[in-house]
């Protein structure tokens, strides 16, 4: 995909158009020091996904990539589910023969897509059921932390479905595929335990300190070196679809990307000074 590849630092232009003033049904957006939280927010659906959702995320998604004050995002869920994958109810709605590949293309890819591009790190807190196309998106983030009684759910295969929105992607490159065809064939939940054996998320918390804990773990990433961060994603993604050569070449020139920007400079000075640097993320 382009963004494996593409050298050019997206133009990292403030938008003037605050993410709070839209006017967005489906989903909640706050910031706070640096992290940009977008919350789904259908709670009595479990935030299962109908059409508004995918558009409404995918214009946020815009948005966190034209403002550089977001230096961290969280992706949670309202309620007692993270996601419960596409909505079903309005799938019961569909009239007539239903064209499953430009729907994956039009709403679901983009998403995907959008969140691997974001030059910053992006944090899934996942509160409670992660089911189909909602662990997928839970997946597509760099970094998950769960509440002890989340769980997940491939569901795809209970309704006929193959994995999609990336998860055929995603999963065996954490698991890997034995693991990650069991699941998918399946269907059966996983617990929060097993998840973190598996290391398919990153930390586990009690459900009542997940918020503060996600936000507070955030935060220490939107005080970091905001552009490293971003060019090591790109270098990390990039190495699982290429060989050593090309990717030590790729980490050359990414490094000459790093070491042009203003948090190297204050990053190698507060060594010297011997304090705590202050990365501005530029
Ligand atoms: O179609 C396309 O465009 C292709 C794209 C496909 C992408 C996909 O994601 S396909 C997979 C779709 N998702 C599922 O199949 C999951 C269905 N849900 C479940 O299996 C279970 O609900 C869960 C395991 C997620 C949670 O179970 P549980 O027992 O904790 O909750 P529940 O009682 O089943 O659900 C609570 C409510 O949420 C309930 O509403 P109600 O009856 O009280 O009005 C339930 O209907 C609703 N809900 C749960 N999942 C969905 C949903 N409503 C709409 N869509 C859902 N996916």
């Amino acid at each position: 995909p382009a963004w494996f590849c593409n050298l050019d630092l997206p133009a990292a232009q403030y938008s003037p158009m605050s993410a709070k003033t839209q006017n967005y049904e489906t989903i909640l957006v706050s910031d706070a020091a640096g992290v940009r939280t977008i919350t789904l927010n259908r709670p009595d659906d479990l935030n299962a996904i109908d059409d508004r959702v995918t558009k409404e995320l995918q214009a946020e998604l815009k948005n966190v990539a034209r403002d550089r004050t977001v230096r961290c995002l969280v992706l949670t869920g309202a309620g007692r589910g993270f996601c419960a994958g596409q909505d079903l109810k309005s799938v019961m709605k569909r009239e007539g023969p239903f064209d499953f590949t430009a729907a994956l293309r039009q709403r679901y890819n983009p998403i995907i897509s959008a969140l691997k591009a974001l030059e910053i790190p992006t944090i899934a807190g996942i509160n409670g059921v992660a089911a189909g196309a909602g662990w997928s998106l839970a997946l597509a983030c760099d970094l998950r932390i769960a509440a002890k009684n989340a769980k997940f759910v491939g569901a795809f295969s209970k309704i006929g479905l193959i994995p999609d929105s990336g998860m055929t992607w995603t999963l065996p490159r954490l698991i890997g595929l034995a693991k990650a065809l069991e699941i998918a064939w399946t269907g059966d939940a996983i617990s929060a335990d097993l998840a973190l054996q598996f290391g398919l998320v990153n930390r586990l918390v009690e459900p009542e300190e997940l918020a503060k804990v996600t936000q507070e773990w955030a935060a220490t990433f939107a005080k970091s070196a905001t552009k490293a961060l971003g060019l090591t994603k790109r270098a990390m993604y990039a190495a699982m679809g290429q060989g050593l050569d090309e990717q030590l070449e790729y980490e050359a020139q990414l490094q000459g990307a790093a070491g042009r920007t203003k948090d190297y400079s204050e990053g190698v000075k507060a060594f010297i000074e011997k304090r705590a640097a202050e990365f501005i993320g530029e």
